[in-house]
């Protein structure tokens, strides 16, 4: 009953949209919906469903962490987020809004990209109780390697960016106009799609550095946090962002 339900809910989406069922998986369909309030029929935008169940990155991120950073952090920035958009009545899609940022209500700079940074974060992740090794591969892996030599460079080079963050932040890989990759880091929910970013670039790795991603397990160790968060990065969705960018 409710897969009919959702799958008519889905069919009448696209047909709002224009799109063909064929151009648009399931999942890709999911976080159009939750980022877009165009083809979203309640015109706001929505928390999305995470992936996998909230105790899947365990041992590396708890359950309680996780249950707590979707469905009550991440929920406040899509509410408020939407309480920023209600003077906008214009078409509004966050990637574009993201490009002249600057000149926007604060509120849709942070909270717009407190919506984005988390969705993006959340497929960025997978499950991998048994710790087994986890490493990048395909097209993404022969630019690892281009750009910084080795995969074991790379990651301490990201790593070390990521526990350098003063304060409250994001670290990330981007690919830059030029193809090449860079890793950079934003202030708050600063991304590297703004127009205020320093280094500008589509997110293909993103690390939430905010206490309250780790604080519940690791306290003040935030280099284990990042150590152990290399177990659950999905190598696979990060090699669709780069190969679509
Ligand atoms: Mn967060």
């Amino acid at each position: 009953m409710n897969d009919r339900r959702a799958f008519l809910k889905k069919i009448g989406i696209l047909g709002l949209s224009g799109m063909a069922t064929s151009m648009v998986s399931n999942e890709q369909l999911h976080i159009l919906e939750t980022l877009n309030p165009d083809i979203n029929p309640s015109n706001s935008f929505k928390l999305p469903n995470l992936p996998y169940a909230y105790n899947a990155l365990e041992p590396f991120i708890d359950e309680q962490t996780m249950i707590i950073h979707h469905s009550k952090h991440h929920q406040a920035y899509v509410d408020k987020l939407n309480k920023a958009i209600e003077q906008v009545n214009e078409h509004f899609d966050l990637e574009t809004a993201f490009k002249s940022i600057s000149s926007m209500n604060i509120s849709i700079r942070h909270n717009g990209g407190g919506h984005y940074n988390h969705s993006l974060f959340w497929q960025l992740m997978r499950s991998n109780p048994n710790s087994t090794e986890n490493k990048s591969s395909g097209k993404l892996a022969d630019a690892i390697i281009k750009d910084f030599a080795t995969y074991d460079n790379f990651k301490k080079e990201f790593s070390e960016k990521a526990s350098k963050i003063f304060g409250s932040g994001w670290c990330w890989l981007i690919k830059q106009q030029d193809g090449n990759l860079k890793i950079t880091s934003t202030a708050n929910q600063d991304n590297p799609l703004m127009d205020i970013a320093q280094d500008k670039g589509t997110p293909i790795l993103a690390l939430d550095i905010w206490e309250h991603a780790y604080y519940l397990k690791y306290q003040n160790k935030r280099a284990d946090y990042i150590a152990n968060w290399w177990n659950v990065v999905n190598w696979d969705k990060a090699e669709e962002l780069f190969i679509k960018a």
